[in-house]
């Protein structure tokens, strides 16, 4: 992509409403747009952030054996009346009455539509287990939506549901959740570490949220010191295993908790907390038949007598996700991708727009990456050094080539790594070399 030609409009000054560095170097650079409060449109740069830590989750949900669907935003008042939660709900839910007087609502989560869905289509045990999810767009009328995307009215979800036969069977499904929700946030280059939680207007009793560990976090938590050393189940973690003592490890040592524990009653790990504070980016939870009694969702038995199911619901927040990894990875001059969310994967800089050699190598440069698939963008603007150096490292591509008349003469390019800052004298061939590394 050539810059000339990108909707980019990056934003010099830091914004007033912004207390949070994410949200600043979100509206700085371009990649959202209020609309009204906590509410925002996606913008290009955004917007393929979003669609690539969607894509990470959707990998991770499918290897744990989930299945994607898409169900509506806008939902029929009667299924929340059916589970009870309808009056219960109160302001935070968006309620719409449509033409014919019915009573809809932009739904907040979806427990009630997928268990109408399950309850009038599966009828055997033998169609079970099932773990059903989607990603899309919630509305929760939030008293202080604030931070940007990270507390939003309007919110880009990943929301799955398992179904199952029994207890046993929906821990396992847990488990996997557990498990994938690991593996999912490492992908991000995140540490997000489970938490046993309150399960809130969910229901049930079995809880994990997720935190990602950054100052801004809104729950001080305490964990283990070592916590960003533990390892994360690797891609050939195999589900259909059990998955019970990864999962206990996990919530007993590793996990976190939200008081200081009792050093004397805790010995071993008593000692080794420290104090740190997180960003919910994905909640879990195991909630038994509260759905599926309610609403009567029962599959036949081996023995033809009717099981009610036992449920459980998964949900991560994506476009929170974003937030939420700018704010656990970036510094003064702005955002720092890591690379699997990265909106490009090379930004490549024209220190002088007309001079012949530096535009053919340039274009040679951009023409090269794109043969290879490398996701590039081309700063090609007739622009000062000053201000396309400081929008690069705003947009915070992994990989930036700086390409200028001085360093062609000796047929050099630089290539500069956003992250850790060093900087390089290369050849074109032996800089593209090191970025396909
Ligand atoms: N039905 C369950 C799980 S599918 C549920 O709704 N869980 S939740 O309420 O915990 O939300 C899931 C995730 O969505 C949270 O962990 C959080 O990361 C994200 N989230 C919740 N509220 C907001 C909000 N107002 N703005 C942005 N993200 C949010």
């Amino acid at each position: 992509m050539r810059l000339t030609d990108f909707f980019l409009p990056t934003i010099k000054e830091n914004p007033k409403e912004a207390q949070i560095a994410s949200h600043r170097f979100m509206l700085r650079a371009g990649m959202i747009r209020q609309s009204s409060a906590g509410i925002y449109s996606w913008l290009p740069l955004g917007f393929r952030v979003l669609k690539k830590i969607e894509q990470i989750i959707r990998e991770e949900m499918d290897r744990a054996g989930c299945q994607e669907l898409l169900m509506p935003t806008i939902q029929p008042a009667e299924i929340w009346r059916e589970s009870g939660r309808y009056d219960v709900y109160g302001k935070e839910m968006l309620r719409l009455i449509d033409r014919h007087d019915r009573e809809m609502l932009y739904g907040p989560t979806n427990e009630e539509m997928i268990t109408e869905i399950v309850r009038s289509s599966i009828r055997s045990y033998k169609d079970l287990p099932k773990n059903l999810y989607h990603q899309q767009w919630k509305f929760r009328d939030e008293v202080r939506p604030r931070f940007g995307v990270m507390r939003g009215k309007e919110f880009l979800m990943k929301d799955g549901y398992s179904f199952d036969v029994n207890k046993e069977s929906a821990i396992n499904s847990y488990n996997k959740m557990f498990i994938a929700y690991l593996r999912t946030f490492a992908r991000m280059d995140l540490k997000a570490i489970p938490m046993q939680a309150d399960t809130g207007p969910i229901g049930g009793d079995l809880s994990h949220e997720f935190l990602v560990l950054a100052e801004t976090g809104e729950s001080e938590v305490f964990c283990h010191k070592d916590i960003l050393n533990f390892e994360v189940p690797g891609p050939d973690t195999d589900y259909s295993t059990d998955l019970q003592p990864i999962v206990d490890k996990w919530t007993s040592l590793y996990a976190a908790t939200d008081e200081k524990v009792d050093v004397s009653k805790h010995t071993e790990i008593g000692a080794s907390l420290v104090s740190a504070r997180g960003i919910e980016v994905g909640h879990i939870f195991y909630f038994g038949d509260k759905y599926s009694k309610a609403m009567g969702a029962t599959v036949a038995g081996p023995d033809g007598n009717d099981i009610t199911l036992e449920m459980g619901s998964y949900g991560i927040g994506v476009s929170r996700l974003v937030g939420a990894i700018i704010e656990a990875s970036h510094d003064d001059n702005g955002i720092i991708w890591p690379d699997a969310v990265a909106p490009f994967k090379v930004g490549i800089i024209n220190l002088r727009v007309g001079d012949k050699s530096c535009d053919i190598a340039c274009e040679e440069t951009y023409t090269k990456m794109r043969d290879q698939y490398v996701e590039v963008l081309y700063d090609d603007r007739n622009e000062s050094v000053g201000v396309k150096f400081a929008d690069m490292d705003l947009i915070g591509l992994p990989w930036q080539i700086v390409i200028g008349p001085r360093g062609l003469k000796e047929g050099k390019v630089e290539l500069k790594n956003r992250s850790s800052g060093v900087k390089e004298e290369l050849s074109i061939n032996d800089a593209l070399n090191n970025i396909l590394g």
